[in-house]
């Protein structure tokens, strides 16, 4: 007991040591580019803890999953390799499918749905990583989900065969019930799988598009509003326990304001990045009324496989989203 007592006292010497001479430096591991809104708000509630604890804990963001790749990043922070860090919540439904609750087709497709559903989903979502070790402090929606091709695409039938990048279970799903082939490929990654022909396909928002131009493999972009998936930014359950109460607060403030800032970008870059897709020569527009159709009947499908997946937490998400 004295033994441990002493190394944990030791180890306090040299932690507030350290911490007066050059404060402690948070990495912090992101998926997606530097460009896109969600790493640019990133950086900025890595800025604004700095200044926040004059210098107490110094972050620092690297995105375009440059420290670890996506599929990584959660695993990362849980096991202790990276304090804090942002990834797609829905990229963990492999898990437990209640991290799908963003990814049920045609459930929440605007962004004042997404914050509703967001609203009714927060709590459960929070208590799920916390039973992981984790401490959920902010979360930011991606733009609207719509159909990448490089051919025109106005049916199911159209899709047969096509290679279909995936980034979770739903997008994986919903290639199978429209008779394609997925593949799981990080944004990081899909420039190239596009370029050579590994993907040929996606569902995705049209800032991904954008963020990885590709209009040098892809021609069409139909508008799908599927759904709105979300990034998280979650710190280590351990790492967050040792932070002072003090620092604690602005952070959790950083978070507040990042959260706002983030679904603005959100909304605004939703425009711009389908207007940059035009630019770069895409045809962009809504999909047909006979595909919608289609979608939307895959869509019942999988928002019942999802439902009988999340059990009675998942109804509760759903219900209380209804309910408002
Ligand atoms: N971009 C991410 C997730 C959803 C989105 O719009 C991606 O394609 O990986």
């Amino acid at each position: 007991m004295k033994k441990v007592a002493l190394a944990a006292a030791m180890a306090t010497v040299c932690f507030s040591t350290t911490s007066l001479q050059a404060g402690e430096k948070w990495d912090m591991p992101m998926a997606y580019s530097a460009t896109n809104f969600h790493s640019a708000t990133g950086a900025e509630f890595a800025k604004c803890i700095t200044t926040g604890t004059s210098g107490d804990i110094e972050v620092t963001t690297h995105p375009s999953g440059s420290l670890f790749k996506g599929g990584d990043i959660k695993r990362a922070i849980q096991t202790g390799q990276a304090p804090i860090g942002e990834r797609l919540l829905s990229g963990h439904q492999n898990e437990n499918a209640l991290f799908g609750f963003d990814s049920v087709p045609f459930l929440a497709t605007s962004f004042d749905d997404s914050a509703k559903l967001w609203e009714a989903a927060k709590e459960p979502l929070t208590n799920l990583l916390d039973e992981q070790g984790l401490v959920l402090l902010y979360s930011v929606p991606w733009p609207p989900q719509g159909l990448y091709f490089k051919k025109e695409v106005n049916s199911v039938a159209d899709m047969k065969g096509i290679k279909f990048r995936s980034y979770n279970n739903a997008t994986a799903r919903l290639a199978e019930l429209t008779g394609m082939l997925p593949v799981s490929i990080e944004a990081a990654e899909i420039s190239q799988a596009f370029a050579t022909g590994v993907a040929e396909a996606m569902i995705s928002s049209g800032s991904t598009g954008y963020d990885r131009k590709v209009w040098e493999s892809l021609t069409h972009f139909y508008e799908v509003d599927a759904w709105l998936p979300r990034n998280y930014v979650m710190v280590n359950k351990d790492v967050w326990g040792k932070v002072s109460e003090a620092n604690q607060n602005v952070i959790k403030g950083c978070a507040q304001m990042a959260e706002y800032a983030g679904n603005w970008r959100a909304k605004e870059y939703t425009g711009f990045t389908l207007n940059g897709l035009r630019a770069g020569g895409m045809t962009v527009g809504p999909a047909g009324e006979g595909l919608v159709g289609e979608l939307k009947a895959i869509g019942k499908t999988m928002t019942a496989e999802w439902l009988e997946a999340a059990g009675d937490q998942g109804k509760a998400i759903v219900d209380a989203f209804n309910a408002e």
